[in-house]
């Protein structure tokens, strides 16, 4: 039987960041604006004022720091507040497919392999950028990949449930390797005008390739012991931005057509999912919590990671055990868990065990036990 493995990683970080204090800023420049603009429809109680924004509260309520951006002047610009990425040509390469490339590139060199070795590519993640042709068809191309290449989206899960797609490539033969990437330009759908989430996200591509054990070094890379994907419908993350939007002119503009969520449902009813999917996945592969070395958790929220980690350990994780990104890149939606594994991977020893786990939007939950080879 064809066992898959995970050989390599790579990660694509853009170089602008926007730290809390920043963000703050401009933020609260666009509600001055927006209240001076309204002062008597707010003066007849037609208007609610807007309330400002505030560092302290983003870091305490969700352990963020500052996020990585592709473009940060017009998201600072608080006459604009949406990042500026100029539309390329049909003959340039997308945003998106340089993001994947970069990523890519990196797990191709720590694997010690070239396109010539892999057989697909599938773009995973929360946006694309268009509607056709594939991204992942793009990325193929610029790679110089001969073999075939899709897209799926399953939100904050793409990038654990494109694993276990290429897992199934892998071991049924019909690929010897896959790159699984997930370009994440999430400040692309994030309404900056909102207080209560305009914090929330940056951008940020990972690259896993998955390959056939035989094609490997020994000691190289992670085995996958098994994938775990659960989804239960939620509207509480939830974006109607979709190719029917012109078909009813209402609706265009409404804030509804970016990142929407109700972020105390979502930290309440996902977080003990969660910590059950591990539990239950754990239990079925005969391991006990006491050997996980380590859990590369979705990076939306510190607290909920916390959480999370205490309920599935039985005890406080140590940040050794659950390594943090968010702190440096925000929410990076699917890219998040990969981040962290991208990171915090090569201290580990052979025959250590740990678990990738994504969680968000749908709700999806993907989760994905390793054990160092
Ligand atoms: N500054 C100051 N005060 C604020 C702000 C702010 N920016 N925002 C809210 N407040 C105030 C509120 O008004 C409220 O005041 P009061 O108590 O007087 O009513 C108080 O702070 C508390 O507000 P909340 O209850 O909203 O605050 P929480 O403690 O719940 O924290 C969080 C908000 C941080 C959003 C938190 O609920 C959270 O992180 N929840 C989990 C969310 C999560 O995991 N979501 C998953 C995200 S989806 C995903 O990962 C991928 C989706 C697909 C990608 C799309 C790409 C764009």
């Amino acid at each position: 039987m064809i066992k898959a493995v995970i050989s390599g990683t790579g990660l694509y970080t853009p170089p602008a960041t926007i730290d809390n204090d920043e963000l703050v800023e401009a933020f609260n420049q666009y509600v001055e604006l927006f209240n001076a603009d309204n002062a008597d429809a707010i003066a007849r109680g037609e208007v609610a004022p807007l309330q400002p924004s505030s560092s302290a509260f983003i870091e305490k309520a969700s352990g963020i720091k500052r996020r990585h951006v592709i473009n940060k002047d017009g998201i600072l610009d608080p006459k604009r507040m949406t990042p500026y990425i100029p539309e390329r040509s049909n003959d340039e390469p997308s945003v998106q497919c340089d993001m994947a490339v970069s990523a890519c590139r990196e797990a191709l060199a720590q694997a010690g392999k070239s396109a010539q070795d892999v057989d697909a590519v599938i773009v995973a993640c929360s946006n694309m950028q268009r509607a056709y042709p594939a991204v992942s068809i793009e990325v193929q191309e610029a790679l110089g990949i001969d073999g075939f290449a899709y897209d799926m989206n399953v939100a904050c899960s793409s990038a654990t449930f494109g694993l276990q797609a290429a897992v199934n490539s892998v071991e049924n033969g019909s690929a010897r390797a896959v790159l699984v990437v997930s370009p994440e330009i999430c400040s692309g759908h994030l309404n900056f005008r909102d207080r209560d989430s305009h914090f929330i996200f940056g951008d940020a591509c990972t690259a896993i390739l998955v390959e056939r054990e035989e094609d490997t070094r020994a000691g190289q890379g992670f085995e996958i012991l098994g994938t775990s994907l659960k989804t239960k419908f939620s509207n509480n993350i939830r974006n109607n931005f979709g190719f029917l939007n012109r078909a009813d002119e209402s609706g265009i503009g409404k804030p509804d057509k970016l990142f929407v969520q109700q972020g105390r449902k979502v930290f309440k009813e996902v977080s003990p999912l969660v910590a059950e999917t591990i539990l239950n996945q754990l239990q079925s592969l005969s391991i006990g919590t006491d050997a996980l070395r380590r859990m590369w958790l979705h990076q939306a929220n510190l607290n909920m990671n916390q959480l999370i980690a205490r309920k599935v350990l039985g005890r406080d994780a140590s940040e050794d055990e659950a390594p943090v990104i968010l702190d440096e890149y925000a929410n990076t939606s699917s890219a998040g868990s990969i981040i962290a594994f991208h990171k915090h991977k090569d201290d580990l020893v052979s025959g250590d065990l740990g678990v990738i786990c994504s969680f968000g939007a749908g709700y999806s939950i993907g989760s994905v036990v390793v054990r160092r080879r």
